[in-house]
């Protein structure tokens, strides 16, 4: 399958421009996340497309990270030791403006590794998850691209898993829910919101799924493409959106089983349990109405 730039006949380059000339709702007016407005810093090749046919990679990996500077040696190690094995992947660090150094160290141990399996793409200014993941993943080589938090919060194991399942669907999102509640690793007070969020999503914008907030998804290229160029929302809701888009869009999608590893359950979140949720509902209702407005067609 080929890749974003060749499709739409424009090569992607690095910097944050071409990427939004991808986005067909670009000039819309309605666009809700802020547009671009500094060349991210990348180590990224010039044309992803020509990377993914010259060095056949099959499953491209988006990395978010944000002030992960205690757990990014950590994360580096186990994404070198699964390249390692795994020769058709490759991973794309996203960093958007990080202050403790995450980006630095990272620069260095790409370099110092010597690794063609891995690239940073940085930011030098917080834009947000969402959009930072969206445009990662526009420049990510690979016949499909999947995300995952880059605190690991899923373990890598879990990406042949996903890649196995856009052999039979075009989405294919973790589901925590899949997972017995004893092993679940994740505080109460989450689960709790995640269930009313996930009912809400059903209520509100008709999603069937129990659990569409986990950081681990992966996508079909082209649906890759439909989805995140429809994309109005950024941050932390990046995610229903872009579940709603593939539901919308007629696309298949699999759920597989998403495991919070024990280790993460001990790790300070940048989600705030009071805010996040009442900004997810009012941004439900906001999908439900420029839905209704066309503004996703
Ligand atoms: N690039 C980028 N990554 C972010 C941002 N906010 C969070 N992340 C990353 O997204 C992942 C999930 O965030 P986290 O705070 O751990 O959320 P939680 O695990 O759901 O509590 C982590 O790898 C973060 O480093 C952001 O603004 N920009
Ligand atoms: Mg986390």
């Amino acid at each position: 399958m080929e890749s974003v730039g060749i499709l739409r006949g424009q090569p992607p380059e690095t910097t944050a421009g071409p990427t939004e000339a991808l986005r067909p709702h670009a000039g819309h007016g309605a666009r809700v996340m802020p547009g671009p407005s500094h060349r991210p810093d990348s180590q990224l090749p010039p044309n992803p497309s020509s990377l993914s046919r010259a060095t056949g990679v099959r499953v491209g990996v988006v990395l978010p990270v944000y002030n992960e500077s205690k757990l990014i040696h950590q994360t580096f190690d186990a994404v070198l030791n699964f390249a390692a094995t795994h020769p058709d992947y490759h991973f794309v660090f996203a960093d958007d403006g990080s202050r403790d150094g995450t980006a630095d160290m990272l620069r260095q141990r790409i370099a110092r590794s010597g690794t063609k399996q891995v690239s940073l793409l940085a930011f030098p200014e917080n834009r947000g998850k969402g959009r930072t993941v969206a445009d990662a993943i526009f420049r990510s080589p690979g016949e499909v691209v999947c995300f995952t938090d880059g605190d690991l919060a899923y373990s890598l194991d879990h990406l042949p898993l996903l890649a196995e399942s856009l052999e039979r669907h075009d989405v294919a999102i973790g589901s925590r829910s899949l997972i017995p509640g004893p092993e679940k690793n994740t505080k109460l007070a989450r689960r709790v919101l995640g269930w009313g969020f996930n009912r809400l999503a059903r209520v509100i914008v008709g999603l069937p799924y129990r659990d569409t907030q986990a950081g681990l998804k992966g996508f079909r290229r082209e649906a890759a493409r439909q989805i995140f160029s429809r994309q109005l929302l950024g941050d932390f809701s990046f995610d229903v959106e872009a579940v709603f888009l593939a539901h919308k869009l007629g696309y298949r999608v699999g759920e597989i089983p998403a495991r919070v590893s024990e280790a993460h359950s001990y790790k300070a979140s940048k989600v705030n349990l009071l805010s996040d949720p009442l900004k997810m509902f009012v941004n439900l209702v906001r999908i439900r109405m420029m839905s209704l407005r066309g503004l996703y067609d």
